[in-house]
């Protein structure tokens, strides 16, 4: 039986409003964990990371909030989800806000150093999270994973990055939040960045299967971060920082259908859910069913019906 492992990120300290440390046990409560069972996976619940007492860290920057626990837990993450790429197949880092992506990331792309592969991102997110410790206006360091991970420099407040992932082996879906800052990164780096302008013109399928189509030839490993703002507002109401215009719930579930089948994705994020936020779980329970389908879940078996 294929094998995932759980990981709980209660992670707040990159966000502006508090409620995302609630996330890991929200998604418990909605059934992750059966789910996956349910759908023949063998599942190990980690429980959740922590980080020790910090001491202040000192930062250029006087907007940037929370550095020293960010960084801590970007650490423990770090070494979290390196062990838990090592140890299943398919993990799920339960968050916490996006600056736990700044240590799942690192930590799988350890992992994939040590199998000889080149490890791919697919960043599915409403922002493109591209600020440093440098540019950030708002301080809020879930702003900064992208930029962390693919190597800019600007980190010295972060563990230090043995393995980045190479901005040409990322690509961003969703995308409708830019700050100056970050757009002259994409322009800089060439980062395929599917806005949700080319999503209305083209559809999820076409970018995500180009995308695939590179990862499967270069024998890659693929990481997905699952920001609840990629989502609609209208479906996905438990995030602190809605932008109109996402995704829609059957593109949303078209995109994890189709990773699913691909049989190329390695790891998962599931971040921002702020249960502070939500109705009745509506949020939770869609990031289950989301997850659903990239591990299997089809409403038919396309390979055994025939007409
Ligand atoms: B998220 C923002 F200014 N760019 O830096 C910032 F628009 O993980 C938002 O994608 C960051 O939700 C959003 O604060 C981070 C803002
Ligand atoms: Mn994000
Ligand atoms: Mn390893
Ligand atoms: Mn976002």
């Amino acid at each position: 039986m294929p094998k995932t492992v759980l990981v709980g990120a209660p992670v707040q300290t990159g966000a502006a409003q508090p409620g995302c440390l609630m996330g890991p046990a929200s998604l418990r409560t909605a059934g992750l964990a059966d789910v996956l069972s349910g759908l023949g996976w063998t599942v190990e619940d980690r429980g959740d990371v922590a980080i020790a007492d910090t001491v202040p860290v000192p930062c250029a920057n006087p907007a940037v909030r929370n550095l020293a626990d960010t960084a801590a837990w970007i650490e423990v993450l770090t070494t979290a989800a390196h062990a838990a790429a090592r140890d299943s197949d398919l993990p799920v880092f339960m968050g916490g806000d996006h600056s736990i992506s700044a240590g799942t990331v690192a930590g799988v792309a350890r992992h994939a150093s040590e199998t000889g592969q080149a490890q791919f991102v697919l960043w599915l997110d409403a922002h493109p999270d591209l600020h440093t410790l440098d540019t950030t206006q708002s301080g809020n360091l879930h702003g900064t994973p992208v930029a962390y991970f693919s190597g800019q420099p600007g980190f010295d407040a972060y563990p230090p990055l043995t393995h980045p992932v190479p901005a040409g082996n990322l690509c961003m879906m969703g995308i409708r939040s830019v700050d100056s800052a970050e757009h002259r990164v994409i322009a800089a780096e060439c980062i395929a960045v599917h806005d949700m302008r080319a999503i209305d013109e083209t559809g999820v399928l076409a970018p995500l299967r180009t995308f695939l189509d590179k990862v499967r030839s270069a024998g890659g490993r693929l990481h997905v971060s699952l920001d609840v703002d990629f989502l609609d507002p209208g479906i996905a109401p438990a995030v602190g920082t809605t932008v109109p215009g996402g995704a829609t719930f059957r593109e949303a579930h078209l995109i994890m259908e189709t990773l699913g089948d691909s049989g190329l994705v390695n790891s998962l994020d599931l971040v921002e859910l702020n249960p502070f936020l939500d109705e009745r779980g509506r949020t939770a329970k869609l990031l289950c069913d989301l997850t659903a389908s990239l591990f299997g879940r089809r409403v038919l078996d396309r390979m055994t019906r025939s007409f």
